[in-house]
């Protein structure tokens, strides 16, 4: 086809994973969310839900880049990037329900996600606490002389925080393994990048510890993949860490206790930011360049609703932890 991509050419070359499998992974993000709203409203689901949809292509888009054995490391509106790490969905949602099944084994919920097997280290409540934990990991595998990377994900609200530049000077300082990803979706709870920040050009903050700094359309979950591909190359292969902002956008409110009437932004606003909807821009992509078609939309959809609802009857049917476990893990042990 005279009409087709780079990328579709790419993918017919077996170079990359198939697009299908980013659109795929994106679609299952949104629904598993979706389900999980409802879940919440029914009272099934208890503390805090902090729902990644609309952000859904930075976390897919950045982490099909990753070997099985790098590192991931998140915030609390973590769901997305753990399902793109492998993480079950299954074992995810029974986490968010506090059963014994989850990969928290129940302790976590849904802020706390974290799962050894498949190197996804958190899952954490604190902005800006968790850089220096990613700078340590970072640290840990130059010590070790291995060639894996770790991803940093973290939001516009971790941007003013101390910790924060602390943890990306040492990684430069020290050049450590380390790709720090900001998404940048405006807001941290009500408080606009405006207000919060001096330099509101987030990658022009890697200046200031000299390492490479760039920013992306994170609606695009091409474009995310190939930003963050080069910045994994630079830290696999010389151990250069790299400052990537993603410009995105939260659809829904801060939280699910979050009214989405919401007065710091405009309906209008939202509207319009929904047009910019990764899985809906990506599907018509594909479609139009003939890498998918009706047919195998439907079957991708149906297979991704499937999974969903397997997940809710895995949790429904998993026992709640026994009181046992309470004080068990609190500080580290092995198993
Ligand atoms: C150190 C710290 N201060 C305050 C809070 C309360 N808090 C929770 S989320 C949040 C906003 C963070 O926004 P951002 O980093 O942009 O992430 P987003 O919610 O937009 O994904 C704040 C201030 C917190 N969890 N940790
Ligand atoms: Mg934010």
């Amino acid at each position: 086809m005279a009409g087709k991509s780079k990328a579709a050419a790419r993918e017919a070359s077996g170079e990359e994973k198939p697009l299908r499998h980013l659109l795929q992974q994106m679609l299952l993000i949104r629904r598993f969310e979706e389900k999980a709203a409802e879940m919440y409203a029914l009272g099934k689901i208890g503390g805090f839900l902090h729902l990644y949809i609309g952000q859904e292509a930075v976390a897919v888009g950045a982490i099909s880049t990753l070997r099985d054995d790098d590192y991931v490391i998140a915030g609390y509106r973590e769901h997305g990037h753990a399902l793109a790490k492998g993480v079950e969905p299954r074992r995810v949602m029974a986490e968010l329900f506090g059963r014994r099944d989850g990969v928290s084994k129940g302790k976590g919920g849904s802020m706390h996600l974290f799962d050894k097997a498949h190197r996804f280290l958190g899952g954490h409540a604190i902005v800006g606490g968790y850089p220096p934990i990613a700078a340590g990991v970072g640290f840990a595998i130059k010590y070790r002389e291995e060639d894996r990377v770790i991803l940093c994900f973290f939001g516009d609200g971790s941007v003013p925080q101390g910790e924060f530049h602390e943890a990306l000077n040492l990684s430069a300082l020290w050049k450590l393994p380390v790709v720090w990803i900001c998404e940048n979706n405006r807001y941290a709870m009500g408080t606009a990048v405006e207000r919060a920040l001096a330099q509101t050009e987030i990658a022009r903050h890697a200046e200031s510890y000299r390492i490479p700094g760039e920013a992306c359309d994170g609606m695009d979950v091409l474009a995310v993949r190939e930003a963050v591909a080069r910045a994994v190359e630079r830290a696999r292969c010389e151990k250069t860490p790299t400052l990537l902002e993603a410009r995105t956008y939260r659809f829904r409110g801060h939280s699910m206790r979050d009214p989405s009437a919401a007065i710091y932004r405009t309906k209008a606003e939202v509207e319009e930011e929904k047009k910019r909807d990764p899985i809906a821009v990506f599907r018509e992509r594909l479609l139009r360049e003939e890498v998918l078609d009706e047919a195998e939309w439907k079957l991708l959809a149906e297979e991704v609703e499937q999974t969903v609802a397997e997940a809710v009857e895995f949790a429904e049917a998993s026992p709640e932890p026994p009181a046992e476990w309470l004080l068990q893990n609190v500080y580290h042990e092995e198993g």
